[in-house]
């Protein structure tokens, strides 16, 4: 596994824009490897509130997800707050972080691109849909 041409891939987002109607329940957001799936690595990952708030509109999920090799895709789960009140499109951040391959790998990169996905809620509790997309 010391040789460079090991390919562990990069890690990111998927896509870097989602949108969910609020009553959607759990979403699951992928993370995906790409450009290779050698060896075992592992990234962090945590929401953080824009105009959407922690608890009010979606709750907090943050943790860690492990590739092992061969592994080339994961699922962040992120619970969605559910209201009664008409509400404007509002969004929170998905983030990773602090990505890690297994000491054995040389050359992870860590990722690339999409490190971020920005997630909209859109209300279902108006008459008409305000998409802000
Ligand atoms: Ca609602
Ligand atoms: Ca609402």
């Amino acid at each position: 596994m010391l040789s460079s041409t090991v390919k562990p891939g990069e890690m990111q987002l998927e896509e870097a824009v989602y949108q969910f109607f609020e009553n959607v329940g759990t979403v699951q957001i992928p993370v995906v490897r790409v450009g290779g799936s050698d060896g075992q690595i592992r990234v962090f990952y945590r929401t953080a509130p824009k105009t959407a708030l922690t608890g009010t509109d979606f709750e907090f999920s943050s943790g860690e997800l492990v590739f092992k090799e061969g592994e080339t895709r994961k699922f962040i789960e992120i619970n969605i707050v559910n209201d009664d009140v008409k509400e404007e499109t509002k969004s929170f951040e998905v983030e990773l972080l602090n990505p890690e391959a297994a000491q054995d790998i040389i050359n992870f990169r860590g990722f690339v691109r999409i490190p971020k996905a920005e997630v909209y809620i859109l209300d279902d509790d108006s008459k008409y849909f305000l998409l802000l997309l």
